[in-house]
């Protein structure tokens, strides 16, 4: 297939229930990330880098700041036929939001036949990484198989949060079994500790696609899924191929840049996702500017540190600090802190994610703690330094101890108030 066309429909339309309460009014690929980001920028970031021009966004739950996310940042001039369309849920086919995954592209198959392209790339929102899909596309083509999924290793344990790819020993570019989210997975040959997960990112054949979908549609016993019903569907059709990602090559990335990919899915998984930007050697590398990360750009003046009235400094270290930040006479370290944020006289930061507007007033502490935007931790006041009270304030503690105030909030030491 000689330049074959492309049609990109991007899955945004997920809740993320693991995420709250960062999702408590946002759906999950909107959810603030690394200062300046929403997740949903890695995802199109990588489809504009790799050259793709046409996109849609399936969008559904809590779907308002998403939508004008894309609307605001993911701009194209269509002089050239270049888009990106973010589509809510329509109650095209009946009277129901979507069910699933699968459901939702079975309902906004009136793109698929406007746009008419030979492939379709579905791809999740909610993951933080690199990748080129052009070397996916080719490898699909390649293949001669209806449908490539991406593959990447991922430690035994987790084999309940991920799809898992079996592939086949006689041709290990094709999968021979996938089951969604399965307790329990033997390992990997060449690596016990490992098996091959399903990043959530598929290549198929326009009319393959098309045809599954429909099949599905009429079929009571799915869930409309397209990691439990359609892949494993046609992986019984011997129509079903691997991508693995180890060998997808991004212009300037290191081995370990290039193979990172995180599914941010719960609270502390996006915070370590964070602590991997500020490492002084980063395990993800923002700074690639040969394969940007963009995002909208905001009219903010650049980040000040300063010294206070008393002469107490204003510092930031081993921290990823965003335009319009004031620090003045605080402390902070080992920390993203976004867009609009002020740290006041002898406040310390430390170990945290700070999102838009987050207020740190003097002599406040915070520690290994997500604020959310608009936080206001008033003088002399704590997060993240005593969990236990932090939990009885209402606030969620994660299992590591991470505390996340959502947004808005003011922090109020007395649980009773
Ligand atoms: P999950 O992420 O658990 O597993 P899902 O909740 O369906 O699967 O989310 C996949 C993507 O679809 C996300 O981007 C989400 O926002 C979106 N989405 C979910 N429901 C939707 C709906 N009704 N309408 C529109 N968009 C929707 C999936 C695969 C696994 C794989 C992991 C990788 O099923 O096989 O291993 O992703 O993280």
């Amino acid at each position: 297939m000689a330049d074959p066309k492309v049609l990109a429909i991007v899955l945004a339309g997920g809740e993320g229930k693991r995420l709250q309460p960062l999702t408590a009014d946002r759906a999950k690929p909107a959810v603030p990330f690394g200062g300046s980001y929403r997740l949903i920028d890695f995802v199109l970031s990588n489809l504009v880098n790799s050259g793709q021009r046409e996109i849609v966004v399936l969008t559904q739950y809590k779907s308002h700041s998403l939508d004008r996310h894309i609307s605001e940042t993911w701009r194209f001039s269509n002089l050239l036929g270049s888009y990106v369309a973010s589509v809510p849920a329509q109650q095209r086919v009946g009277k129901r939001w979507f069910q699933g995954s699968a459901d939702a592209i079975y309902q906004s198959l009136n793109l698929i036949f406007d746009a008419k392209p030979d492939i379709v790339a579905v791809l999740g929102a909610d993951h933080v990484y690199r990748m080129d899909f052009r070397q996916m596309i080719d490898a699909h083509i390649e293949s001669g198989l209806q449908a490539t999924v991406a593959g990447v290793r991922q430690p035994l344990d987790q084999s309940d949060q991920f799809g898992v790819i079996e592939t086949d020993p006689d041709n290990p570019a094709k999968i021979r079994e996938f089951v969604e989210k399965p307790a329990t997975t033997p390992g990997l040959a060449d690596s016990p500790g490992e098996f091959l997960a399903s990043m959530g990112n598929y290549v198929f054949d326009a009319k393959a696609l098309v045809e599954a979908v429909v099949a599905d549609s009429k079929d009571d016993a799915s869930r409309h899924d397209m990691g439990g019903d359609i892949i494993p569907a046609f992986t019984s059709a011997g129509e079903a191929g691997v991508y693995d990602f180890a060998y997808n090559v991004i212009p300037g990335a290191n081995d370990e840049d290039r193979a990172y990919w995180r599914d941010v899915g719960t609270l502390d998984a996006f915070y370590d996702a964070h602590q991997d930007l500020i490492a002084p050697v980063p395990a993800f590398d923002l700074y690639n500017q040969r394969w940007p990360i963009y995002t909208r750009q905001t009219v903010l003046p650049p980040a000040k540190f300063v010294h206070d009235v008393d002469h107490h400094p204003g510092r930031a270290v081993d921290s990823i600090v965003s335009p319009g930040v004031v620090v003045s006479g605080g402390y902070v370290e080992g920390s993203v802190v976004s867009h609009g944020t002020q740290v006041d006289s002898l406040a310390a930061v430390s170990s945290s994610v700070l999102m838009d507007g987050v207020r740190i007033q003097r002599g406040a502490r915070v520690h290994r703690a997500i604020l959310d935007k608009n936080v206001v931790v008033p003088a002399g006041e704590t997060v993240g330094i005593f969990p236990e009270l932090d939990a009885r304030r209402g606030f969620t503690v994660t299992e590591s101890g991470l505390t996340v105030v959502p947004k808005n909030v003011v922090v109020n030491d007395d649980p009773r108030d």
